[in-house]
């Protein structure tokens, strides 16, 4: 039977796809302080701050320059092609993994084309901009969304399943992402600990982690993911 496979997926691999990284140094981090926009006491201290951040971050994500790259798609065929699984685990909080083709995504960290209701908690599919008074669609309750978004000091999503991959996988591939955030940057760990599977980064540069990893290759990831994947 063929090993499976996860693949973890950071800002890195959506750079080419015109959308900002967040550690760079023209990151999104290096303009708003995460303290500000990306916590859950920023967003009780301020709603309309997170909410301008989060707008901003949505809109320029459904315009239409913003397109999947060749990394994105080379993924979506790997998870079509190969015969064992591919659990596709993304860092990420936009739509370019799906609209390249994958059909199943996991969101560790969220959507944000989805917001939240924090009285009834249904999630609902969210384009337009948020704002302090929007209403639940579902229950009505007034100012009670939030950005579907994992803030630091929340609990990444499914993590379950994704630990159950980890132990089960043959190979693990981390694309794009600079290894500064937990639990993900420990993925490499759990894997590596096991010793039964390869473990490999596709990044730009080294991440802080790139040591863990059994073999790294370097570059664009619209042209190294590709490569690799064929
Ligand atoms: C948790 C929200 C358990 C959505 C994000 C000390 C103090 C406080 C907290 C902690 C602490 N120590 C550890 C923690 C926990 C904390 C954490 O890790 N902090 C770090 C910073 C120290 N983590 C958490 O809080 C997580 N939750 O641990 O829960 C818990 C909870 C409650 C109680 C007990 C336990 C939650 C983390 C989620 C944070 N949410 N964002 C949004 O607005 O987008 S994080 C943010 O960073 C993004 O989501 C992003 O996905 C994530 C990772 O970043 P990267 O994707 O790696 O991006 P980065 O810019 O860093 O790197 C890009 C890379 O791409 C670079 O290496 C670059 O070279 C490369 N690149 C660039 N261009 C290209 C390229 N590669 C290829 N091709 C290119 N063209």
């Amino acid at each position: 039977m063929a090993e499976s496979i996860v693949i973890l997926t950071g800002a890195g691999i959506s750079k080419e796809s015109g959308l900002d990284t967040f550690r760079d140094a023209d990151g999104i981090w290096s303009r708003v302080r995460i303290e500000d926009v990306a916590t859950p006491q920023a967003f009780r201290d301020n709603p309309l701050r997170v909410h301008d951040f989060y707008n901003a971050r949505r809109q320029q994500l459904l315009e239409s320059n913003i397109q999947p790259n060749p990394a994105h798609l080379a993924l979506a065929r790997l998870q079509r092609d190969w015969p064992g699984e591919v659990l596709l685990v993304t860092q990420n909080i936009d739509d370019l993994h799906e609209r390249g083709g994958s059909a199943s995504v996991l969101h560790m960290h969220g959507e944000l084309l989805k917001a939240r209701c924090t009285h009834c908690h249904v999630v609902a599919e969210w384009r337009a901009p948020l704002s302090v008074g929007t209403a639940c669609p579902s229950c009505g309750h007034a100012a009670g969304l939030r950005p579907h978004v994992v803030w630091f000091g929340e609990m990444p999503l499914e993590m379950e399943r994704i630990y159950t991959a980890l132990d089960a996988c043959g190979l693990f591939v981390s694309i794009g992402t600079s290894g500064n955030v937990y639990p993900a940057a420990g993925f490499v760990d759990e894997v590596s600990r096991r010793g039964h599977a390869h473990t490999v980064e596709l990044n730009l540069e080294p991440s802080s982690g790139t040591d863990l990893f059994d073999e790294a290759i370097h570059g664009p990831a619209s042209e190294i993911a590709p490569a690799f994947v064929e």
